[in-house]
C-alpha cells in the first residue's frame, strides 16, 4: 500500500458533521479476536467521537455520510498512548552518556549530583517560552508516528515556582498542539541540592505544593520515585496520602534499579500504574493485580542504562496484570523520542508478543492514564486513530528506524502533515 489517498475535508469536533472512513483493514483492539481484527471495515465519525466501527458489509443500508474517505485498504488502528513521559526539561545529558560510557554508573553520577540535578540547573535557568518550545518539538516527533496522547510529569523543576512552570508548560502543550496531556506532579524525583540531607523537610514542601498545583488544574496524578538515590517508602506514602487527600490518583516509580517494595505501596493506594520494575517481586505483582494496577514497562531506560535483569514479564502475564509500553522520555535515562522502537524493544529485550506490545501502547496505556474513552477503535470511544502503510499490525513492532505512520486523525479531525 503505497498510495496515499486524496485528503477529503474531514469532521470538525464538536459539529454534526458525519464522516466514513472507509475500505480500511481494522485492528480495533477492541472485543475477543486477536487484534480485535476487521478485515474490510469502516468507521463512522461524528463530533469528535466514533460513532460506528465495524465491517463494511454491516454498515447500514440507508447510511448517508457528509463525507466519505476511501482508504483503500490501509491499516487503521486507535492513535498510541505514551502514558509516561518528562518531556518538560531544559539542557541534554550527552555528557553524562559519554561518562557513562566510560564506566561511571547512573547511580554514582546522581549520587556525585550530576543526573536529574544537573538537569534541574538546566530547566530553571530555561524561560517559560524555552521549556514550551523545546517540549513541543519532542511532542511532534511522538506525534509523528501516530501519537494522540501523551502523559507529562514533571519532576525537573524542584521548587514550587519551578515545578508549576513545567507543569504549567506540559498544559500549554495540550491547548496548542492537536495532541491530549495528561499532566503528573512529580516533585518527588529527586532531592534539590537546597535540601541536602533534609529529605523529610522537601517532601514536606512537596506535599504542600500540592493543593495550589490542584487548585491551578495543572495536576493530573501524582507520582514519586520511589528509590535508593530517589525517596523512602514512608516518604512515597507522605506524598500519597497528600494526593489522596486531593481526589488525585496517584502512580509509581518503583522496582528500578532495587527491590524496595514500593509496588505493594504503590497499589495500597490504587494506584493506576507501577513504572519500571525491573526488580518488582512476587509480592508486588500480587498487590498490583489485587488493584488492577497496570505494570508500566519502559525498554528505552532498561536499555540506555544497560540494565540486565529483567522485568518479571511471564510472572505478570501469568497474574493478568495489563501491561503498559511507554518511552519514558527523559534527557537522562531514555533519551528516545519513538514509540514504535519501544514496542520492538518491549519484543526483542522484554519478549512480549508484538499484539501484547501492542495492546501496551493502546488500550493498558489508556487505563494507566485512567482514561476509559480511547486506546481502542469503538462506539462513543474519541475519534483518534492512525493510517499505517503496512500490512498488518504486527509490521508495527518489526520494522524500527522507519515510520510507516500516513495519516492521524485527532479528536476527529485530521491534523495537517506537519501539525
Ligand atoms: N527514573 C528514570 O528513569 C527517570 N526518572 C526516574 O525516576 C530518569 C530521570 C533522569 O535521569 O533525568
Ligand atoms: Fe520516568
Amino acid at each position: 500500500m503505497n498510495s496515499t489517498p486524496t485528503p477529503t475535508p474531514t469532521d470538525a469536533s464538536g459539529s454534526g458533521t458525519t464522516t466514513l472512513w472507509r475500505n480500511a483493514r481494522l485492528a480495533t483492539m477492541a472485543g475477543p479476536v486477536a487484534w480485535g481484527w476487521v478485515g474490510h471495515g469502516a468507521l463512522l465519525v461524528q463530533g469528535g467521537k466514533l460513532q460506528w466501527v465495524g465491517a463494511e458489509s454491516d454498515l447500514p443500508v440507508d447510511l448517508k455520510p457528509d463525507a466519505e474517505v476511501d482508504l483503500q485498504g490501509a491499516l487503521v488502528t486507535p492513535g498510541l498512548i505514551d502514558a509516561h513521559t518528562h518531556l518538560v526539561y531544559g539542557g541534554d545529558r550527552a555528557a553524562e552518556f559519554e561518562l557513562r560510557l566510560q564506566g561511571a554508573t547512573y547511580e554514582e553520577i546522581a549520587r556525585a549530583g550530576g543526573g536529574i540535578r544537573s538537569t534541574v540547573t538546566a530547566t530553571r535557568v530555561a524561560s517559560d517560552d524555552t521549556l514550551f518550545q523545546t517540549a513541543a518539538a519532542r511532542a511532534r516527533t511522538l506525534m509523528a508516528e501516530g501519537v494522540t496522547t501523551i502523559e507529562v510529569k514533571s519532576g525537573y523543576g524542584l521548587s514550587e515556582a519551578h515545578e508549576a512552570r513545567c507543569l504549567r508548560a506540559a498544559r500549554r502543550l495540550g491547548r496548542e498542539l492537536p495532541l491530549a496531556v495528561r499532566t503528573t506532579s512529580l516533585g518527588a524525583h529527586a532531592l534539590p541540592a537546597e535540601f541536602e540531607h533534609r529529605a523529610d523537610d522537601y517532601i514536606d514542601a512537596v506535599c504542600a505544593w500540592l493543593p495550589a498545583q490542584h487548585a491551578e488544574g495543572l495536576v493530573d496524578a501524582v507520582d514519586a520515585f520511589c528509590e535508593g538515590i530517589g525517596f523512602t517508602p514512608a516518604q512515597t506514602r507522605r506524598v500519597f496520602d497528600a494526593a489522596q487527600a486531593l481526589g488525585l490518583p496517584v502512580k509509581l516509580h518503583a522496582e528500578q534499579l532495587s527491590d524496595l517494595g514500593g509496588s505493594a505501596l504503590a497499589a495500597e493506594y490504587g494506584a493506576l500504574s507501577c513504572d519500571h520494575l525491573e526488580f518488582l517481586s512476587p509480592r508486588g505483582i500480587a498487590a498490583m493485580q489485587a488493584t488492577g494496577t497496570v505494570a508500566m514497562l519502559l525498554p528505552g531506560a532498561y536499555y540506555f542504562l544497560h540494565e540486565t535483569h529483567l522485568p518479571p514479564v511471564q510472572l505478570l502475564r501469568d497474574a493478568g496484570v495489563p501491561i503498559a509500553i511507554a518511552t519514558d522520555h527523559n534527557p537522562g535515562s531514555s533519551p528516545v523520542l519513538s514509540l514504535l522502537l519501544m514496542m520492538n524493544m518491549a519484543c526483542t529485550l522484554f519478549r512480549l508478543t508484538p499484539e501484547e506490545a501492542f495492546r501496551g501502547v493502546t488500550v493498558h496505556a489508556a487505563r494507566a492514564l485512567g482514561l476509559a474513552d480511547r486506546g481502542t477503535l469503538a462506539a462513543r470511544q474519541r475519534a483518534d486513530f492512525a493510517v499505517w502503510d503496512v500490512d498488518h499490525p504486527r509490521a508495527l513492532a518489526y520494522r524500527f528506524g522507519v515510520n510507516p505512520c500516513r495519516r492521524v486523525v485527532f479528536g476527529g479531525v485530521e491534523r495537517a502533515r506537519e501539525a
